[in-house]
């Protein structure tokens, strides 16, 4: 009899709590142009891009919910909303290791590109600019820049430099399902491209330049991660909350510290450096943050271009893994998850005690040409 009233009493809670949160969760996702319909509450038949000519000359990243790696922006909002978003292409000098720099391709200055964070059914209005052939400068203040433009002042490892490099471009979001001739078409120097997507499934994904050589276009530096939160989220609570983009680095020494993409390298499988977020010390001379007992959530990307990714935590064992970041997909007590490239995880662990917990490639050669790093776990908190 009990256990009866409490479950009637449960049922009606969430009866209340679902009639309550429908409307607000879908309050967004309402079909905005003609062309759009609706299969399994997921939004399809996006209008077309349109590609113009603007004078423009003000920050390179734009939107609230962009952030420098290994940062994720808060979900401030219920429900889902429309994000306006603005990542400009152009060339940087970056570093990958101590003494090694090139003149990378990037979206938005650095290697990998912005994070983006959304919820699961939110609309994307993206704007780029192909600005290729101008200097573009991001490690100084600008007015209406993404947290991500203040993170890459605060923090300035790759020592951003701007360079010109007039190329062809294009984007190409994971994250998105649309024609991609139309919406990931190649834009030249000067021009802009501006297109919607819908996030219509949760997971981490992938963005990336996909004009030919795509390898190429890739290995020069144009990648980075699309964080798409489940809108019922995770069966669990993190306490700590983490973005890791693993990559191959295909470099030669042509002089004093410069270094040069080799395609012959790239085709061979034969990386110069493999990086956690972009340098060799992204994560060791910056290690992550928690406490003894913190549950800690990494959204693990493996951008590639070619190769596989075993990530590990050196003295944890994954309590959850949501293979693509999908809720759906969910797997227990994994010591590493193998990631082809472009796959991503999303990955829970306990931190045991106290200490400093690796994070690797368990193929050790990528953890020793870079791809490694650290988590530091301070004292118990609140017990
Ligand atoms: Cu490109």
């Amino acid at each position: 009899m009990k256990s009866l009233s409490l479950s009637v009493i449960s049922a009606s809670i969430l009866a209340a709590a679902a009639s309550v949160s429908a409307p607000i969760a879908f309050a967004d996702t309402e079909l905005k142009h003609d062309s759009e319909y609706v299969i399994d509450g997921k939004v399809y038949g996006l209008p077309e891009a349109k590609v113009y000519r603007e004078n423009y000359s003000g920050p390179a990243v734009v939107g609230d919910y962009l952030t420098q790696v290994p940062n994720l922006a808060k979900l401030d909002y219920e429900g889902n909303k429309t994000h306006n978003v603005r990542m400009d292409v152009f060339s940087q000098k970056v570093e990958v290791a101590p003494g090694v720099s090139y003149s990378a391709w990037t979206f938005g200055g650095s290697v990998p590109g912005p994070v983006l964070h959304v919820r699961e059914g939110d609309r994307v209005i993206f704007k780029m600019k192909n600005r290729s052939d101008e200097e573009v400068t991001i490690t100084k203040p600008v007015k209406n820049g993404s947290p991500f433009l203040q993170q890459v002042q605060a923090n300035t490892y790759q020592n951003n430099q701007p360079v010109v490099n007039p190329m062809p471009h294009s984007m190409d979001f994971h994250s998105g399902t649309v024609a991609a001739e139309d919406k990931w078409r190649t834009i030249s120097p000067g021009e802009t491209i501006e297109f919607e997507w819908i996030a219509n499934y949760a997971g981490t994904y992938m963005y990336h330049c996909g004009t030919s050589s795509v390898l190429m276009h890739t290995a020069m530096g144009q990648y980075g991660a699309v964080v798409v939160s489940p809108k019922d989220g995770y069966p669990t609570d993190a306490d700590k909350e983490y973005v890791l983009v693993q990559s191959e680095h295909y470099l030669e020494e042509v002089g004093d510290g410069e270094f040069i993409y080799n395609h012959d390298a790239a085709l061979n499988r034969q990386p110069s450096h493999v990086t956690f977020n972009g340098h060799v010390g992204a994560l060791s001379d910056s290690p992550l943050r928690a406490d003894e007992g913190d549950r800690v959530r990494l959204h693990v990307l493996n951008a590639g271009p070619s190769g596989t990714s075993s990530f590990h935590v050196i003295g944890a064992i994954f309590d959850r893994v949501w293979y693509e970041g999908d809720p759906r997909n969910e797997w227990y007590g994994m010591q590493t998850v193998l990631l082809g490239a472009s796959n991503s995880a999303t990955i829970d662990f306990i931190v045991p005690e106290e200490g400093i917990y690796k994070l690797v490639d368990h193929e050790f050669a990528d953890a020793e040409l870079g791809a490694a790093g650290a988590l530091i776990a301070g004292p118990r908190k609140d017990k």
